[in-house]
């Protein structure tokens, strides 16, 4: 950063007139809340059509739920429809690095990338007796074209207006086009105990809170669907910020 930069982020921050953005937190293989979501943004959308519309995923579609396959299936089907931006998680970097290298194959199954195997047709038992090599064989050989072009397309971040989004968060200090993938995927308390100004706000995932965290620099929305069954959208529209999210549905449901 240049001597002297200063970040000028605007006391309020907007999308251009005529957007909204739904942004969306960490699924983690609960289609069935991502369903319901879906059709709770479907009513909204019928109540107030905007101009334009963005769906912005903010990653951790796979893993720890039992349907990650599902999850993928979903956002495909959604974006034949809607304008879907699909951001990288550091659970989703997993996939085509397991395709690439068994070693991390290994990492993968450590962040608990067997349900997601296991989602795509390869049992725990076949997890448990097979060679890392042979698993990324077989992985690569059940994993549809279109998913494996999914988990390719992913962005590691998206900005509009005055907003910028990203899976984890990013590096204070550091411009928000020169984060890097490594931040933007992962970071954690570096970024959540900033409280200085990023340039835009940031709406990030990664780290679950109980209820949606909104701080004068960022808003959290990772609201541990897969453990809570409330996964949330943050609803942007100029500068008015609303929430939608499933936990009425599971609570009834349960
Ligand atoms: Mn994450």
């Amino acid at each position: 950063m240049a001597p002297g930069f200063k970040f000028k982020s605007p006391a309020r921050p907007r999308l251009p007139d005529g957007m909204r953005v739904y942004a969306i937190g960490d699924v983690h293989g609960r289609a069935d809340l991502l369903a319901h979501l879906y059709a709770l943004i479907d009513a909204d959308l019928a109540r107030r059509p905007p101009a334009q519309v963005m769906h912005i995923m903010l990653g951790d579609y796979i893993d720890r739920g039992p349907a990650s396959r599902e999850v993928i299936d979903l956002i495909l089907a959604r974006s034949v429809q809607h304008r879907v931006v699909a951001l990288k998680g550091n659970h989703d970097s997993f996939v085509l690095q397991a395709l690439d290298d068994p070693s991390a194959m290994g990492d993968w199954l450590l962040m608990h990338g067997v349900e997601t195997l296991a989602s795509y047709g390869l049992t725990a038992a076949t997890v448990a007796k097979s060679r890392l090599s042979d698993l990324a064989q077989a992985f690569a050989a059940v994993l549809p074209a279109p998913h494996l072009e999914f988990f390719r397309g992913l962005k590691c971040s998206f900005s509009c207006g005055d907003f910028f989004f990203a899976h984890a968060g990013v590096r204070p200090g550091i411009a928000l086009d020169r984060q890097s993938e490594e931040d933007l995927l992962w970071i954690r308390q570096d970024f959540l105990r900033h409280d200085g100004d990023f340039g835009k706000m940031i709406v990030h995932g990664h780290t679950p809170v109980r209820n949606v965290e909104r701080r004068a620099n960022r808003i959290g929305i990772d609201t541990a669907a897969y453990a809570s069954g409330k996964l949330t959208a943050l609803v942007i529209e100029g500068s008015t910020l609303r929430l939608i999210d499933t936990a009425r549905i599971a609570a009834r449901a349960a």
